[in-house]
């Protein structure tokens, strides 16, 4: 039996009007729920609900909030695994990244729980005497969360942990891709009790229900992670309605290994950042930069690491890499991977998908690494699947330049032991992150997570200490207890006798 989901709102599961779909299994083709398409009418439902439930969500003093957040962190932990399999069932990472996905959630659950009793403000000295001035942090209102398939706990994990301890009541539009972890994810948050409104979902595609929410007047903020052209298309429905917005659109990560980098420890982290959730996260390793001096033995010793990596279902606990997420993301990668070869680029190892027995029923794609012209497509372009590209460079200003050619600046990495050469990269790599002697993925919860260029608006930062700010703004409160009125700027000027 293929369970049935319906939508949560109001804190039920509720039947829909709307179409339905099937989510599947990437390695296998299995059939493992069905979802419905809410329609606009369900998302005005859902907003609703979200906008009764936030008088009461916001006076909920915020370590209350925390609690169940901690709640939710720990039914989060105590079906890890049961969760960390769904992940690995849907979407096709490997189950140690499975277990790593909904980790990070937990991670970031406790993370912020915790911030229930800071959320700090300031307070500041005022210009004049027997007056106090200071800086609440206040939600937003409802906030509409659009999440991605590659992290379908983690990111989802993010968003609503932030949005929940600032006192903000959620809309969830997952990923159509993978309803039933989002799906799961709610059961968890439902369990630890939060009020009746403060969490709801609704499942469906972008173009009609995530659209829907963008563009409600009664969402205050949308958080979105997907691509470029989508997440433009929501910072102009935000625009409209003036309304904070946070959008994490992918990245083209490159590594760059210097000449005097350990190769044993580039190797190891070359691999995990490319082949890791088959390269498709958006922090990603897209392309190794290496200086001319290491480049022939790199190349060399990267096809014979890519070509060891056991390629399978990715519930086996022996299996490195899983499939592509679905039958798009495999076309997609194939294109890529038909362009690196028209465009001239030098295959060096793997672009075939795989066939023959269980290959046949998922979407499975060789490893593969092509030696890339710097001003060819395979260089310059998010592919987001299983596809190194590597680039020469002369020299470490060189390196540099290559890097910071890309349209995006998610994350970025340098290997040496030097530490001239380390520092001047966390300066001149124009990213969000920067790594140093370790791949580009690996992002830890309690610190900011973001880009520059089209990977974002630099004021995009979830997770860490900044995550609050995506969905709080800045009250100043000025107090007068001098019993008179007092006058800024021209009180003052007498105070001071001018
Ligand atoms: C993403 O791919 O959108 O740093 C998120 C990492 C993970 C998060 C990736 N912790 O790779």
């Amino acid at each position: 039996m293929v369970q049935e989901y319906g939508l949560f709102i109001h804190g039920k599961w509720r039947a829909s009007k709307g179409k339905r779909f099937e989510t599947r299994n990437p390695a296998t083709g299995e059939v493992l729920a069905t979802f419905p398409l809410a329609t606009a009418d369900e998302v005005n439902a859902a907003v609703k609900a979200a906008k009764d439930a936030f008088e009461g969500w916001r006076k909920t003093p915020a370590p209350r909030r925390g609690e169940i957040l901690l709640e939710a962190a720990r039914i989060l932990k105590r079906k890890k695994e049961e969760l960390g399999r769904i992940v690995t069932s849907e979407m096709g990472k490997v189950i140690a990244e499975g277990r790593g996905d909904v980790q990070e959630a937990i991670d970031f659950y406790t993370y912020a729980a915790g911030e229930g009793r800071r959320m700090f403000g300031e307070t500041v000295p005022s210009e004049l005497p027997n007056k106090m001035c200071m800086t609440l942090r206040m939600p937003v209102g409802p906030v509409g969360l659009i999440t991605p398939w590659n992290f379908p706990v983690a990111i989802p994990g993010w968003k609503s942990g932030a949005a929940l301890i600032a006192g903000c009541p959620i809309v969830f539009k997952p990923s159509s891709l993978t309803p039933l972890c989002a799906a799961k994810f709610v059961e968890c948050l439902d369990e630890a009790g939060f009020p009746p409104g403060v969490v709801n979902i609704v499942p469906g595609y972008g173009t009609t229900a995530g659209q829907y929410m963008a563009e409600h007047p009664g969402i205050n903020k949308i958080a979105f992670t997907g691509g470029v052209d989508t997440g433009k298309h929501v910072y102009e429905s935000a625009a409209k309605k003036m309304i904070k917005v946070g959008l994490e659109l992918g990245g083209k990560n490159a590594i760059i290994a210097m000449d005097d980098a350990n190769v044993e420890l580039l190797m190891d982290g070359v691999m995990f950042g490319a082949f890791g959730t088959a390269g498709q996260r958006c922090t990603a390793t897209s392309r190794l930069i290496v200086h001319e001096k290491l480049y022939d033995q790199v190349v060399d010793e990267l096809a014979e690491r890519a070509e060891k990596l056991r390629i399978g279902n990715p519930i086996d606990e022996k299996t490195d890499m899983g499939p592509v997420a679905s039958a798009d993301q495999e076309a997609k990668v194939l294109e890529y991977i038909g362009i690196g070869k028209r465009e001239g680029d030098q295959l060096l190892t793997g672009g075939k998908k795989l066939a023959g027995g269980p290959y046949d029923r998922g979407f499975f794609i060789q490893p593969t690494v092509f030696a890339v012209n710097r001003k060819k497509r395979l260089a310059l372009e998010e592919i987001f699947g299983p596809v190194l590209s590597v680039l020469k460079a002369k020299d470490y200003e060189d390196a540099v330049a290559i890097a910071n050619s890309v349209r995006y600046g998610l994350s970025s990495s340098i290997y040496t032991n030097d530490l001239r050469w380390a520092f001047r990269a966390m300066q001149d790599l124009e990213a969000g992150i920067t790594y140093v002697n370790a791949p580009t993925i690996g992002a830890e919860v309690q610190l900011p997570f973001g880009g520059t260029k089209e990977t974002g608006p630099t004021d995009t930062r979830e997770a860490g200490t900044t995550a609050l700010e995506e969905f709080t703004y800045w009250k100043t409160v000025y107090v007068d207890y001098s019993g008179r009125l007092q006058k800024a700027q021209i009180d003052t000027a007498k105070l001071v006798g001018e």
